[in-house]
């Protein structure tokens, strides 16, 4: 598709709802004169409002519709804001009206048939962002609601959409074209030795920039790496039920299960979605001390597994001796020291029925870790193990930025050649017998690869990899 040539005047029509009967269907009009369009078609209740109509307004009224033996007229609610105050910052229609499939295809034949031509993908978004009502972050953090599969995302999106990002990288331009007309004065009146600007003061801004821009470079870094899914690693002594959750949570047998320690040898990994949560499950060979030959082996592989982890599950059989608990704590301990993420398991509850005077009760509830109690056979605790995964999953999420992951993506390469550009003037800057101008040519290079993040400087490229993802009406 090539969206550049696109008159940005002639009035375009989609369905605005989702495809599909619905109690309610909304088609919407975005153009110049599109009130032309509704002519002949839409007898509004109140005449002389729809014609002098000057700010947003709703007008209730009469659609009449060709339909194949008869005309049909259906009541209709129509949302017209005639300026550039709407979202495609022209004016734009919207016709609510019931939302059968065959009466929404008939109002939008009515209005190509009057002149508006069907909107392509992404394409009123497309004349907001031309219009300047939406930079290119917030034009795809509209595509981000669109997609977004969970909260998180939905949330980033939304954060997108609100300009967060956006406000910040704009002050940054500002802050950048500040300071190289700062330069550019100077360099008009450099015969006069009049200084606009100290080589200090250009320094510190430089540092400041570029420091920012490290931190986005990070957070774009990070958010396409949260795309890859989370590894959680089940970890614990022989014989305390790993093999057997994992084949609960995989959804399979693929694990061997028995009543022998070390039954587990090598590891296995299986990708589970489980209730919504997508990560890799792997499960590892039973801790062992003195392991020898291919139990040593294993006991290796459960090391780089667990080093590799961003949770691990440490599962604790419920029935354990004192002894065998007092080991446990102290592997546990051990391996918290090495684990930012770990969540305590005691499994086999099944087995010890939990009192509120045992021992246990009183370390879960002053114990820093999450602790769950489950018992894979009767399947007791399961949705607290969920809750546990969800809120570990969350935190890495939130953490993870106010970036949409396609944003990132597409942002990431420029990201690096503005921290390049800045590096480079900061550079110069600090050799004192390196002009002002030398400076300026690197600052004004590391506008324009902000100028291209944000969509003030774009190019067919960029405009066509960012709008062909959209659906139609959008
Ligand atoms: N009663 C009860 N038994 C369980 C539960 N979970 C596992 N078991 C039993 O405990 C024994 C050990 O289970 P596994 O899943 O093989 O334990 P593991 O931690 O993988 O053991 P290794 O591979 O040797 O490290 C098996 O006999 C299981 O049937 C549970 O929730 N309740
Ligand atoms: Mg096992």
């Amino acid at each position: 598709m090539n969206v550049i040539d696109l008159s940005v005047d002639q009035p375009i029509a989609a369905l605005a709802s989702p495809p599909g009967g619905s109690a309610r269907g909304i088609v919407r009009i975005s153009g110049k004169q599109i009130q032309n369009v509704l002519a002949g078609w839409f007898k509004p209740q109140d005449v002389d409002a729809w014609n002098s109509a000057k700010s947003a307004s709703s007008h209730p009224g009469m659609v009449h519709l060709n339909g194949q033996t008869r005309q049909m007229k259906i009541p209709v609610q129509v949302l017209l804001w005639p300026n550039r105050r709407s979202y495609t910052g022209q004016p734009l229609i919207e016709l609510h009206l019931p939302g059968s499939p065959c009466l929404l295809e008939a109002v939008l034949n009515e209005a190509y048939r009057h002149g508006a031509r069907h909107a392509r993908p992404g394409e009123f978004t497309l004349r907001a962002f031309l219009a300047g009502k939406l930079d290119l972050l917030q034009a795809e953090a509209v595509l981000g609601v669109i997609d977004a599969h969970d909260q998180a995302e939905l949330e980033t999106a939304l954060a997108q959409l609100a300009g967060g990002i956006s406000a910040n990288l704009s002050s940054l331009r500002r802050d950048l074209l500040e300071l190289l007309a700062d330069l550019e004065a100077g360099l008009d009146f450099v015969e006069e030795d009049i200084e606009f600007v100290s080589r200090k003061d250009v320094i510190d801004r430089l540092t400041q920039s570029r420091q920012f821009v490290d931190g986005l470079v990070r957070q774009a870094v990070e958010r396409m790496q949260s795309r890859v899914r989370p590894q959680v690693v089940l970890a614990g002594l022989p014989n305390a039920g790993k093999s057997t959750l994992f084949n609960k949570l995989a959804g399979s047998n693929s694990a061997l299960v028995s009543t022998d320690r070390g039954t587990t040898r090598d590891f296995l990994t299986r990708a589970v979605n489980w209730n919504g949560l997508t990560f890799d499950l792997i499960d590892t060979a039973g801790w062992e001390d003195d392991a020898r030959g291919i139990a040593a082996d294993a006991q290796q592989q459960r090391i780089t597994q667990l080093n590799r982890a961003d949770l691990v599950i440490w599962c604790t059989s419920a029935s354990l001796s004192e002894t065998e608990r007092a080991i446990d704590d102290e592997l546990l301990m051990t391996q918290q020291n090495k684990s930012s993420s770990i969540i305590r398991l005691i499994t086999k509850s099944d087995l010890v029925p939990l009192t509120l005077t045992s021992n246990e009760t009183k370390e879960s509830i002053s114990s820093p870790l999450d602790t769950v109690r489950i018992s894979a056979v009767s399947e007791a605790g399961l949705i607290g193990l969920e809750d546990a995964l969800r809120q570990h999953f969350g935190k890495s999420h939130g953490r993870s930025s106010q970036w949409l992951g396609m944003t990132s993506a597409r942002c990431r390469e420029t990201l690096e050649l503005l921290t390049n550009a800045l590096e480079r003037s900061e550079r110069a800057a600090r050799v004192p017998t390196v002009g002002d101008e030398l400076i300026a040519v690197d600052l004004r290079d590391a506008l324009d690869h902000l100028g291209v993040i944000l969509g003030v400087i774009y190019t067919d490229d960029i405009l066509d990899r960012v709008f062909s993802k959209f659906c139609i009406g959008k």
